[in-house]
């Protein structure tokens, strides 16, 4: 499955013949220059444009492409102008895109080549990475005749990528970069179809994929190719979720024992490393969103602090009954501010088992002079720490537990983060919140037996019809938790499915449909499963071949 990237002979047959003769013609007369004398196309054969299946992966919201084939010269550069045009990400991405086009090791032919250059026009020069930050961008290959130049007018002749932000631009160099494949018989790198002309952008602002480091220890290396390949499917949102109850491997220098609960010394992220993540990712236009999750799953906090236990036999939920535990989760937060700029933060507050603070006199007494159940004290907690992640400035996110157990009390501005099923998203905006969609039986990486198709289909809108609800989902994640995955697996346990997932959230609604997938989405995914392999992330097969009749 993983030949040489040739791809799609059968799909390059033109067809639609009408619309391709008068295509070129409007496409001319939108992006020829005025008084522009050049016809496209002159150097080759006629122009065929073909909206059939393309490689890019995850499909972009407009695209024409043609029939030419261009060579690009490996010597290209850049040319980055507008305000933009100073900051070092687009910069630094080139070149890491240009490696990965040109990593070929058996050479490059000597020779004129179509294309020598690339010019991004980037519009602002603001570089935060905020939630629904501007992505979209617009790239033109043109026929390469006029050797490089690009630009607003004089576009004819270039390859350009022209967008309002640099992570637009990010973006759109990776669409880029989707386009160039190695011939091997004229052993250089070519953009095939050419003109192309794609106007992009996501769907949704939040793309996420949450990676669980306390279950297995997950070095800083493996976490920075996660990431890396999250920029290939253009995920935006890496949701850490750091520590949980069996391990606490992050360095908190206001407690500095918490981290005595990691598995080793050796397994421990450093408050420096969790910066060189963040801006890795920032590098990448990739959110970094932490996750403490309270009061649930924090036995490991104990280890250095054993008064966050209600008692040695009850070790979570945590004890909501002293000032000091909410003085550590502060804490915490203090300290976390300083690395994670995102707008969000995620306080878990899912699976909170609160059997045992009935077990627990001092807590069973705090409760009862307050006449208080155990699910008010659930309350008053996830409470609590909503107060000190919006003292800080931070928007809070919580598992659906909360919006289940008493949704009118959250803070209005906190972001319902689903989990358990499908249907919780539509009541969720219905009460004015906004949503995450993971639902675990389509959403969840763990689950190895879910098939892509499932991930693929999993539609983040069903069920919400009004278009101010619908505003109200921020898209959705997919979750790689760690208990059966850690470095020997993670990477080939993510890919190929987040992908699936990846273009249910960035590509329209109408171009993903849930028909034909064999014909329509899985050549595709093959295509970029590939793509993942060749560049050095080990993608897993897209397809389980364990029931496939043998050949007559
Ligand atoms: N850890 C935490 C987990 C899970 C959750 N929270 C989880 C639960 C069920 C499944 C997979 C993962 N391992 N902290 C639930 C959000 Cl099937």
């Amino acid at each position: 499955l993983c030949s040489p990237p040739n791809s799609s002979s059968a799909m390059q047959m033109p067809f639609k013949i009408l619309t391709c003769l008068y295509l070129p013609l409007i496409l001319s007369a939108v992006f020829l220059p005025i008084g522009g004398k050049k016809t496209l196309g002159t150097r080759r054969a006629t122009v065929h444009f073909d909206e059939s299946l393309t490689n890019i992966w995850p499909l972009p919201k407009q695209f024409t492409s043609g029939n030419l084939t261009l060579s690009v010269d490996p010597d290209i550069t850049v040319d980055v102008q507008g305000p933009g045009g100073s900051s070092p990400i687009v910069l630094e991405a080139f070149e890491r895109y240009r490696n990965l086009v040109f990593k070929q090791q058996s050479g490059y032919a000597l020779g004129e080549h179509d294309v020598s250059k690339l010019t991004v026009i980037v519009a602002s020069d603001n570089d935060t990475l905020q939630l629904g930050v501007d992505e979209s961008y617009t790239l033109y290959v043109s026929d390469g005749s006029e050797g490089g130049g690009g630009g607003r007018l004089s576009i004819v002749g270039g390859v350009s990528i022209e967008a309002n932000t640099i992570y637009g631009a990010l973006r759109g160099l990776e669409t880029l970069s989707q386009l160039c494949t190695y011939n091997y018989k004229t052993k250089t790198v070519e953009v095939n179809k050419a003109p192309w002309y794609i106007h992009d952008e996501p769907r949704f602002s939040f793309r996420g994929l949450l990676l669980d480091s306390a279950r297995h220890f997950l070095p800083v290396n493996i976490i920075k190719q996660v990431i890396e390949s999250m920029s290939y499917a253009k995920l935006n949102v890496l949701h850490w979720h750091i520590i949980d109850e069996e391990s606490f491997p992050l360095e908190i220098p206001t407690y500095p024992n918490l981290w005595e609960g990691s598995y080793t010394k050796w397994e421990r992220y450093t408050v420096e490393d969790a910066y060189e993540i963040v801006d890795f990712a920032k590098r990448r236009g990739i959110h970094v969103m932490a996750e403490v999750d309270v009061p649930g799953h924090t036995v490991s906090w104990g280890v250095g602090y054993p008064d966050l236990w209600p008692s040695p036999n009850c070790t979570e939920p945590l004890d909501f009954t002293k000032e000091y535990t909410f003085d550590v989760i502060s804490g915490i937060l203090t300290d976390l501010r300083k690395i994670f700029p995102f707008e969000l933060f995620h306080l878990g507050g899912d699976e909170v088992h609160e059997d045992c603070w009935l077990s627990t006199p001092h807590v069973k007494d705090w409760l009862e002079q307050r006449n208080m159940t155990t699910n008010d004290a659930y309350q008053y907690f996830v409470l609590r720490a909503q107060e000190i992640a919006l003292s800080h400035n931070w928007i809070p996110v919580n598992w659906e537990e909360t919006f289940n157990s008493f949704n009118k009390s959250l803070n209005p501005r906190t972001v319902v983060h689903n989990w358990l099923g499908p249907g919780v998203c539509p009541k969720v905006v219905a009460n004015g919140f906004r949503c995450i969609v993971s639902n675990q039986g389509v959403w969840y990486l763990d689950h190895l037996d879910v098939p892509w198709e499932k991930f693929y289909t999993n539609e983040p809108l069903d069920g919400i019809n009004d278009t101010l609800q619908q505003k109200l989902v921020l898209g959705g994640e997919v979750c790689m938790w760690g208990e059966t995955a850690d470095t020997s697996d993670v990477l080939q346990t993510i890919w190929p499915r987040a992908a699936a997932a990846a273009e249910r959230l960035w590509s329209p609604r109408e171009a993903t449909s849930s028909e034909n997938l064999n014909a329509s989405v899985l050549p595709r995914l093959q295509h970029f499963r590939c793509l993942l392999n060749y560049r050095g992330v080990p993608a897993a097969p897209v397809t389980n071949l364990y029931a496939r009749q043998p050949p007559i």
